[in-house]
């Protein structure tokens, strides 16, 4: 779906439920060469931790688009960024990307939690993620699900994504929301506001699951001190912006 296709009922869903499902945002072909570059970078991550991930949710790596020609491409792909400047109704900039790949066979479920409370900014402000599927992504292979509404839910501690009784522990009435979960086959893509509750299951395939995630947060959303591993290094001042080469706009 192209960004000019998006209709008012899509974009008012994203706002009253804090997650739409956008089909072929990228084409098939597309999806297909950066799973190519997904993997190369998974590849080389697995060699230089190659003990380190079996007994995590999923392999992360953050900020492909400053290492990687190729993935530079998706995170910045116009209709990507055009969905999302849409969905979001202001100007936006990108927060981070991260490919987040499930391994063959990994029983691990990504545990319930919000984005937005473990990045430096006002849990007021408009963020929004953009899942990427790059294969078809069944349940069975640990596509996403979602609280819709729970966007709302301002005052909820952090809740870290190996810790799986969190979320229900923190808000037991959680448990008994409405769940949405989405398959995707391969280009079509979630937007999840930066505050909607998310899990992700297990993946019981016998393929790897990746995703490109990419963050945009609101272009005039200022840092608030909290420690993040994108912007630790940059010492930024609190109530300042990031910077335009870290954080582009889009
Ligand atoms: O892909 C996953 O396992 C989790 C994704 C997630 O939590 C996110 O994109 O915010």
């Amino acid at each position: 779906m192209r960004a000019s296709e998006l209709t008012i009922e899509l974009i008012a869903a994203f706002r009253t439920e804090g997650v739409v499902r956008i089909p072929k945002v990228i084409s098939k072909s597309e999806a297909e060469r950066f799973h190519q570059a997904a993997m190369r970078i998974l590849d080389r991550l697995q060699a230089e931790n190659p003990n380190d991930y079996s007994s995590r949710a999923f392999h992360q790596k953050v900020n492909v688009w400053c290492q990687d020609e190729i993935m530079r491409e998706l995170t910045f792909h116009p209709n990507l960024t055009a969905v999302a400047t849409r969905l979001a109704d202001t100007k936006l900039r990108m927060w981070h990307d991260h490919i987040l790949a499930k391994m063959p066979e990994l029983p691990i479920s990504t545990a319930f939690h919000q984005d937005l409370v473990k990045w430096p900014y006002d849990r007021q402000s408009m963020a929004l993620s953009a899942w990427i599927a790059l294969q078809d992504t069944t349940v069975e292979m640990g596509c996403m699900s979602f609280l819709p509404g729970s966007h709302q839910l301002m005052h909820v501690r952090d809740i870290a994504t190996s810790d799986q009784e969190g979320w229900r522990k923190e808000m037991p009435d959680l448990q008994w929301w409405p769940r949405l979960t989405i398959p995707l086959q391969v280009g079509d893509c979630t937007f999840h506001h930066g505050m909607t509750f998310h899990t992700a299951g297990p993946n019981q395939s016998d393929q790897w699951r990746v995703a490109h995630v990419v963050i945009f947060i609101d272009a005039n959303a200022a840092y608030n001190g909290k420690n993040h591993m994108v912007t630790d290094p940059l010492n930024l001042q609190v109530g300042t912006l990031p910077p335009d080469n870290i954080c582009p706009p889009v």
